[in-house]
């Protein structure tokens, strides 16, 4: 025993006091008591410790692993040592979706954000009371217990669908193994973090062993969460903060500020500058509080999220398609740095925009090194704004100015200021190009739109390539095995021009006869790009080459672009293989990720969704977008009365399905599916509303009118703006006029508000 110890026993020692010899010893008690402890609760039912004991118990033991690396035995109860490690996390679908949330920058963001719920509710002056929550800079995790015990844990992953990662999970101390006193499934969603005492002393010991720190505690957190090792998880420093919950097999509590403490009681770290704030100003005064505190508080915070404190109006407020209703994140300032803007470059994007960006001296904003800017467009650049009113005070932005960065929401860095006093003499106005610089079309610029766009289609090698990538992103087609970086590769290499190639691929493949575009037609699709070394750096990459060389590159091109797939480089006869199923799987495919697939500008993918709803069929989408005229029609009409629908959106996809290339390009995509499946309704499948097309008119006493959209919407009824032979039910309130009347002419099923809420069993 070493003097510090004298005179306490071993088990009371903490951790860091313990000899390598002492440890051993207590690692093989703990182990033993767990073992005992895991018999008793589930093979005998008969519980000898608490769940307090046992959590205290686990936790040393991981402490201890921890600390002493060689002690870790592949069999340890806390199952975080020794395991090998796994090739990837399973995938884990969401019971309960895993929503994100909308942000405010402004004071006037969060009263608007008020005024509109209450307005939705129909409350009138009535306050709202709200919690106001500081928002954590971590990741969301969702924790899954049954019965009282940790059963899985899982990232957010796209909202649906995360990662189980319920083995690192059980190394972050804030989260209990057991609870006694829970609903019987209870689904607690957080955040985890790493605090910046935790944080620099991990920097500091990655940079002892020669690894690489990590560039702010909301990455080391991510990374460490996501080791395939839990024993590396276990011996980093994780932290958690309850704020939600999924499924629950009963509710918590009535109120947001109630269920948060139901969970602290429940044994979870909740955060203690919760408070519940009546109306809007409270919110705000709160909001300058824990910004005030920010500096101080070890861990890092980026905003505070406001949310309506009574659970039943959270219910009837609802989601949209990612975010609730019920609550924002009321942001933080961004923060901002001065740097050097060395180069603009031009990218351009799957619908053909040309978007400059602006390279940068890199700089550390906000604890994340920012080496790139958006610039949006020419005006952006020029200092004025969509109106032409000034931005900036109208100062232009060069190559070489000294510029102030910032990254708004947190993501994409942006320029918010140019210091005219350090501008370069010699710096020139930009001049925006008037040729597309990835394949040299005119790039052209149509009244009222902000942005220039190359008119080189799928010619294009830029649009043709990220066309190519979001056609196979996840909420596209999703092709195992097919994603951005092979897509682009198969791009280079000739044998994928457009989306139906790839579904030509095996057949090609198989016959060693894959179509071969040829390295100058490659080169010449890349000519005069907006950095040629930088695509000459792609080409030798995709060709496996160190450096380009045009010789060698050529060799390897015809080389590898005729050697079948199996042998290429990174892949075998196995991943090859399964590449084609994957593909082959994807010749059935929902509607919904078709129409997304498509990559028809300004349709994401909640207005995929809403079409697929609304049209059916791919027949029916397709007729009607090519019967459809701008401006004029009832195919126009009807399309602009789905709800959510607007001019703009409406007006893209009426003109792809009218040119003549992109209509030529989706039949032949459309002639390699074998199965398009119908759009499935988002409704409970009874509910008696599920399907049918509604029409609200005159005025509803009982709720407003955008909560009954939702509200039907929710339960799997599509809501028409105007009645039609496509309407099933018109729920009339005083007041109705001429829709009243037109479905009476149509025979539609007219009901009043009560029997409308009847109906839908809300009376
Ligand atoms: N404090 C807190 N952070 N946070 C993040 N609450 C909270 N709620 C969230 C998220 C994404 O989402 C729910 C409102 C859905």
């Amino acid at each position: 025993m070493n003097g510090k110890s004298a005179g306490k026993k071993t088990a009371e020692l903490p951790v860091a006091e313990l000899s390598p010899k002492e440890a051993s010893r207590e690692q093989a008690r703990l182990a033993a008591l767990l073992r005992r402890a895991d018999i008793a609760y589930h093979q005998q039912d008969a519980p000898f410790i608490s769940d307090a004991e046992y959590d205290a118990a686990r936790r040393r033991l991981r402490e201890i692993e921890a600390r002493f690396p060689a002690l870790a035995r592949p069999d340890s109860p806390t199952g975080t040592v020794g395991a090998p490690p796994r090739e990837g996390f399973a995938r884990v679908g969401h019971a309960v979706a895993m929503l994100s949330l909308d942000n405010a920058f402004t004071d006037q963001e969060v009263l608007e954000f008020d005024a509109r719920l209450r307005r939705f509710l129909g409350l009138g002056e009535a306050v709202l009371s709200y919690t106001s929550e500081p928002k954590i800079d971590g990741l969301s995790l969702s924790v899954r217990y049954e019965n009282g015990h940790l059963v899985q844990a899982a990232t957010r992953g796209d909202g649906h669908t995360g990662e189980d990662v319920t083995a690192n999970a059980r190394t972050i101390d804030d989260l209990p193994e057991h609870l006694t006193g829970a609903p019987a499934v209870l689904e607690v969603r957080g955040e985890v973090y790493m605090t910046h005492a935790d944080f620099a002393e991990l920097n500091a010991a990655q940079r002892a062993s020669g690894d690489r720190p990590f560039a702010n505690p909301r990455n080391a957190a991510a990374g460490s969460l996501r080791q395939l090792d839990p024993a590396v998880s276990a011996s980093r420093p994780l932290k958690f903060f309850a704020y939600g919950w999924g499924q629950l097999s009963e509710p918590l509590a009535d109120t947001q500020i109630d269920a948060l403490a139901r969970l602290a009681e429940l044994g979870f770290a909740t955060n203690p500058l919760t408070r519940l704030c009546h109306g809007p100003e409270e919110l705000l005064r709160h909001y300058r509080e824990i910004e005030a505190t920010r500096a101080d508080l070890g861990y890092d915070i980026d905003g505070v999220v406001c949310k309506v404190n009574d659970l039943a109006l959270q219910r009837r407020l609802g989601s949209r398609s990612n975010t609730p209703r019920w609550a924002i994140a009321h942001k933080f300032p961004a923060e901002t740095a001065w740097t050097r803007l060395l180069r603009i470059d031009i990218q351009v994007g799957r619908t053909g925009a040309l978007s400059p960006v602006a390279r940068l001296k890199p700089v550390t904003v906000g604890g994340v090194v920012v080496s790139n800017a958006t610039l949006h467009n020419e005006d952006y650049i020029r200092g004025i704004d969509a109106s032409g009113n000034p931005i900036r005070g109208g100062r232009d932005i060069r190559e070489g100015d000294w510029v102030k960065v910032y990254r708004a929401g947190d993501v994409i860095p942006k320029i918010a200021d140019v210091d005219l006093a350090r501008r370069p003499p010699d710096a020139r106005p930009y001049e925006f190009p008037a040729r597309c610089p990835e394949c040299g079309s005119d790039a052209i610029r149509e009244p009222g739109d902000a942005v220039r766009r190359c008119t080189g289609g799928m010619y294009c090698p830029a649009q043709a390539m990220e066309r190519l990538r979001h056609f196979v992103s996840r909420n596209a087609f999703d092709i195992e095995g097919l994603g951005a970086k092979q897509v682009e590769t198969f791009y280079l290499l000739g044998w994928i021009r457009e989306p139906a190639d790839i579904f030509t691929l095996a057949e090609r493949d198989a016959g060693g006869e894959k179509a071969i575009a040829g390295l100058e037609d490659v080169l010449n699709r890349l000519r005069g790009g907006a950095d040629p070394n930088e695509q000459k750096k792609a080409l030798a990459e995709a060709l496996g080459l160190e450096h380009f060389d045009p010789e060698r590159a050529r060799e390897r091109f015809e080389e590898r672009s005729r050697t079948p797939l199996a042998r290429q480089h990174g892949w075998g006869v196995r991943s090859a293989r399964n590449l084609f199923h994957a593909i082959e799987e994807r010749r059935r495919i929902a509607l919904e990720r078709l129409i997304f697939a498509l990559g028809i500008r300004h349709v994401g993918e909640a207005a995929a969704k809403l079409l697929a709803r609304h049209y059916r069929s791919w027949d029916g989408f397709a007729r009607a977008m090519s019967a459809a005229r701008v401006g004029e029609g009832p195919e126009w009409e009807e399309l602009l009365n789905i709800d959510g629908v607007g001019e703009v959106m409406a007006r893209a996809l009426v003109i792809v399905f009218h040119q003549e290339g992109e209509r030529a390009l989706i039949e032949r995509l459309v002639a390699q599916l074998r199965e398009i499946e119908p759009a499935r309704e988002a409704a409970a499948p009874d509910s008696p509303i599920a399907g049918k097309t509604v029409v609200f008119t005159g005025t509803l006493e009982r709720m407003t009118r955008s909560e009954a959209k939702a509200q039907a919407e929710r339960l799997g009824a599509r809501v028409a703006g105007s009645v039609s032979k496509k309407t099933d039910l018109v729920v009339a309130g005083p007041g109705a006029g001429s829709k009243a009347k037109r479905a009476a002419e149509l025979g539609v099923e007219i009901i009043d508000e009560d029997t409308w809420l009847e109906l839908i069993g809300d009376a």
